[in-house]
Parts: C-alpha cells; sequence; structure tokens
C-alpha cells in the first residue's frame, strides 16, 4: 500500500481516453458481424463468434450490457435454464444448482460471466449507442448499420439536430429483444412483415424459437426474442436457456455465410 502513484495530468487522462477509443472506431467502421443489442442472445452470439476469429461489434444502447439476464422474472435476481442449455453455464463456468426439472443461477454472477467470457474472446462494444436504421445495399442487402448516441436519440428532434453515423459490416445480428429493431426497419421499407410474439407457452416457446433463429433477409440473421416477433411464437418468461442456445446457433449460421 506504500507504492506510489505515477504521475498523469487530467489531459492525459482525456487524451487516453479519445485515443483508445478514437481507435476502436476507426478499426470497427467496418467488421465482419455487428450484433445489435447486448442481452443474452447477442452476447452468446458474439462470444461464439470471436471464438471462430470473426470481428464482432456488439451495438447497445444503454451503459450495460446483459439486456434481461441480470434479474430473472418480477425483479428476483434468480434466472431459470433449461436442460439442455444447462451445458452452457458450464462451459461459461457460471455456478447453479438444480431445482425439479429446472437450474437455477444468479442473474447477476451468469450475466457478468457471460459477458467477461465474451469480452475475453475479444468482442467490442459501443454502448450509449442506439440502432437508428439500416445500410441498405444493391437489391436491398443490408450491409451495416446507422447508429447514434442512446441522448441523441432520446431527445426531441427539435433540440437535437444530429446526424448518426453508419458502420459497415458483412452481417448484422438482431438481438434486439421483443422490439426486434433491425427487423422493424426492414419490415417498414417492405422487405418482410413481422407477427408480433406470441402468448406466453413455456412449453413450446424456447424449442421454437431456436428453431426459428436464422437469416430472415439479405445480410441479416435474427436472435434470441427477436425471432419470437418475427414469427409470431409464444414468449416464455424469466427462462434463459433459448436464449443462450438461440445465440449458439445465430453464430453458427453467420459463420457459414461468413465462409
Ligand atoms: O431483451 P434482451 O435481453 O434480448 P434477448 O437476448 O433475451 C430476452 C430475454 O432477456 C427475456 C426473455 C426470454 O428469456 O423474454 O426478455 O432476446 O436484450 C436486448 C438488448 O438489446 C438492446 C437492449 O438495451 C438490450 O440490452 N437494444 C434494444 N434495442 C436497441 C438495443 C437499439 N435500438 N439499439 C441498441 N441496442
Amino acid at each position: 500500500m506504500d507504492e506510489i502513484f505515477e504521475k498523469s495530468s487530467e489531459s492525459d487522462v482525456t487524451r487516453a481516453i479519445v485515443k483508445q477509443f478514437g481507435k476502436v472506431l476507426d478499426e470497427y467502421a467496418e467488421s465482419d458481424v455487428i450484433i445489435v443489442g447486448g442481452g443474452p442472445s447477442g452476447l452468446m452470439a458474439a462470444r461464439d463468434l470471436a471464438i471462430k476469429n470473426r470481428k464482432v461489434l456488439v451495438v447497445e444502447r444503454n451503459n450495460y450490457l446483459g439486456g434481461g439476464f441480470w434479474l430473472g422474472g418480477y425483479l428476483m435476481n434468480t434466472v431459470t435454464v433449461r436442460p439442455p442449455a444447462h451445458k452452457v453455464l458450464d462451459e461459461l463456468e457460471i455456478p447453479y444448482e438444480k431445482r425439479d426439472k429446472l437450474y437455477t443461477a444468479l442473474g447477476p454472477h451468469a450475466c457478468s460471466k457471460l459477458i467477461s467470457a465474451a469480452c475475453d474472446e475479444g468482442i467490442q462494444i459501443l454502448n450509449m449507442t442506439e440502432f437508428d436504421d439500416v445500410v441498405f445495399r444493391e437489391q436491398g442487402r443490408v450491409g451495416g448499420v446507422v447508429i447514434n448516441w442512446t441522448p441523441v436519440s432520446a431527445l426531441p428532434r427539435q433540440i437535437t439536430c444530429v446526424d448518426p453515423v453508419s458502420l459497415e459490416s458483412k452481417l448484422v445480428i438482431d438481438a434486439t429483444g421483443h422490439e426486434a429493431c433491425v427487423v422493424k426497419k426492414l419490415e417498414e421499407r417492405d422487405v418482410l412483415e413481422t407477427a408480433g410474439f406470441g402468448g406466453m407457452w413455456v412449453e413450446e416457446s424456447e424449442d421454437l424459437v431456436v428453431e426459428h433463429t436464422g437469416k430472415v433477409a439479405e445480410g441479416v440473421i435474427a436472435t434470441g426474442m427477436a425471432v419470437s416477433t418475427i414469427f409470431g411464437l409464444p414468449r416464455m418468461g424469466p427462462t434463459f436457456g433459448s436464449m443462450l442456445l438461440s445465440g449458439r446457433k445465430a453464430a453458427e449460421i453467420a459463420d457459414e455465410m461468413l465462409g
């Protein structure tokens, strides 16, 4: 505790931040895959793609990653996972307990382990960054995303008339949960139609979400609850196994598409 900090001024701190952040923006103006939404499905897809040496950027509108994975349901911080998805908990070294037919884990522990696993594999993240629109190429192929700072998007247009910027990527994954923001932009342009997610039916929903995870438009893959919104699948509430396995499947499909 007797060690003395090396000298640095306020401007040193500012320059270090700006240089590092600028380097990331410069490098990730183009990437293999942009994942919009850093919830459980997006993080799982990001981690698996990074393991396959793909250049992955996660765009997240909040200042934290994790989406609904921090808490289970009804503000109780226990998350549930149905077998066989508990194998992912083993893989990520997330401690859990067996409760009858389900596995339970402490939400903050599970979520922070998943974030950490994705970061360890080398993903990059833009926080407080809101997906605004898609970049459109020939024949409606999506070639990236248009983004803005979350605070800018949150304020009325007459106060913040700030143009967004764009990032290019070979693929975009919609992992924005129930909102399915990327896909909704495609719907606005008549590229596809969404059905809106269905009523609660845990027994059916998880298999269906994983089954329907995949390419939904040229250059776009959907994962997690965004899949339910597109195909009108039942919702599942606070159980997360299919979010992890849907993210895994999205990564496999993306890797195959990238060749
Ligand atoms: O909602 P979220 O956790 O989506 P998910 O990965 O998992 C769903 C479960 O949490 C739960 C469930 C089943 O277990 O029903 O709800 O499908 O995470 C979505 C993330 O996307 C971000 C949002 O802040 C959250 O972290 N997000 C949503 N819209 C945007 C966005 C946007 N326009 N731009 C950037 N990020």
